[in-house]
């Protein structure tokens, strides 16, 4: 093999690898308190973070749209939620428990993002 050739693979390697993690990447979002954010669930597709990073004590709103009657459960809080196809529901809350908790939307057993809660002395 070239020298040339190797170069150009290497080159092609590195591009193609950049571009594999730039359209992979998972979102993160972290907001302060009392911000909100929204996920939405459209044509069987979520938009939104995937990840939304709280500090313990921090309120939290996030809005949930569905183009389909669906109700969404956020695990370790036992939050729930009905949301009517169309609909944005709301879910509020303080961030007093830290950890990671699954938002899941049953119908579908869809992962709609995770709350993470980092603990307020770190
Ligand atoms: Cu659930």
């Amino acid at each position: 093999m070239s020298r040339s050739l190797r170069l150009l693979l290497i080159i092609a390697t590195v591009a193609l690898l950049g571009g594999l993690w730039l359209g992979l990447k998972p979102q993160t979002t972290q907001i302060s308190s009392d911000n909100c954010c929204e996920l939405r669930w459209e044509n069987g597709q979520k938009s939104g973070p995937d990840t939304i990073r709280v500090t313990q004590g921090d309120n939290v709103e996030i809005r949930i749209f569905s183009d389909s009657d669906n109700a969404v459960h956020l695990h370790g809080y036992e939050l729930h939620r009905e949301i009517p196809a169309g609909e944005t529901a709301i879910m509020a809350l303080q961030a007093e428990h830290s950890g990671r908790f699954m938002l899941e939307l049953h119908n579908g057993d869809i992962v709609l993002a995770y709350l993470e809660v980092f603990p307020a002395n770190q």
